[in-house]
């Protein structure tokens, strides 16, 4: 039996959702409640030393890091193959997903908590805020943290979530130029996947658009995409009126600023 601990909302949750949905299985799952730091607790930090979501339990073994999650479950079923057959179509897939990890995912987490969780930690009792951040171990995760909750979207690791996406979205969009339909020319796998919730908080936050206005290729891309009835079942439909409406709201105040910080680091010329 696969069990799922997980959080709504959650971009690396959604994805290993998505990849449930794409392949079929059948899952249980489990609420780590963030918000209550659940996360911190040391049964589940037994399960995931990171302490982070998502974890994935199979017949008594632990999986975690959603990338290795969404691979693992390409793996143990053989329905709707979300790996391409080639070594080399496998090892570009792969490439997507390194820029997921290596930048694209704290850089999302960075813009939405220069948006939208600062706010929610302002408002949170000062002793559950300090034991939030007294229980960082990382210290590249404490200072992501603290630096963007004292000076939100001008903070310097929103502009380096900003040149990820960019130099991301450049890629995307030269990669879909021959027409193809999907990342890896074969067919949508893990790299089209792996993507989606990144792109869809960006949507969510209103901020999408700074990034794809003038990219025809991606737009289409992303179109075919959120058709797809696992977008649906493990992205949209999940999410409440009023987590809609809240990252619209604390997205759409910070989009000029994001726009602003992407047209000086296009300005500036860097190579990307
Ligand atoms: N590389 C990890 C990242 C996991 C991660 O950062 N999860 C976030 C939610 S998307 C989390 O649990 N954050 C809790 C916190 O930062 O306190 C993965 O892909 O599984």
């Amino acid at each position: 039996m696969l069990h799922l601990y997980e959080y709504p909302n959650s971009v690396c949750c959604q994805k290993v959702n998505l990849a449930l949905v794409e392949k079929n299985l059948k899952w249980e799952s489990i609420t780590v409640n963030l918000g209550k730091n659940e996360h911190y607790s040391s049964d589940y930090l037994k399960l995931n030393p990171k302490a982070v979501v998502p974890t994935l339990t199979h017949d008594g073994s632990t999986i975690i890091e959603s990338t290795l999650i969404c691979e693992y479950l390409d793996e143990i079923s053989k329905e709707n193959k979300l790996t391409p057959g080639t070594p080399l179509a496998r090892t570009l897939m792969r490439g997507w997903s390194k820029a997921v990890d290596e930048g694209l995912h704290d850089g999302v987490a960075d813009i939405s908590f220069s948006a939208m969780f600062r706010e929610r930690m302002k408002r949170m009792p000062e002793n559950r805020r300090r034991q939030r951040f007294d229980n960082i171990g990382d210290p590249k995760r404490y200072d992501r943290g603290k630096t963007t909750f004292e000076v939100g979207v001008r903070s310097p690791f929103v502009k380096y979530a900003v040149y990820a996406f960019e130099a991301t979205f450049r890629k995307i969009e030269k990669e879909l130029n021959d027409g193809r339909d999907w990342l890896i020319k074969e067919q949508y796998s893990l790299a089209d996947l792996g993507l989606t919730p990144y792109l869809a908080r960006l949507e969510y936050l209103n901020l999408l658009e700074v990034w794809i206005y003038d990219r025809k290729n991606t737009k289409n891309w992303w179109q075919r995409i959120k058709t797809r009835p696992s977008y649906r079942k493990a992205v949209s439909n999940p999410l409440t009126k009023d987590e809609i409406e809240e990252m619209d709201a604390s997205g759409s105040k910070i989009k000029n600023q994001i726009a602003l910080i992407k047209d000086e680091l296009q300005a500036g010329k860097l190579s990307m």
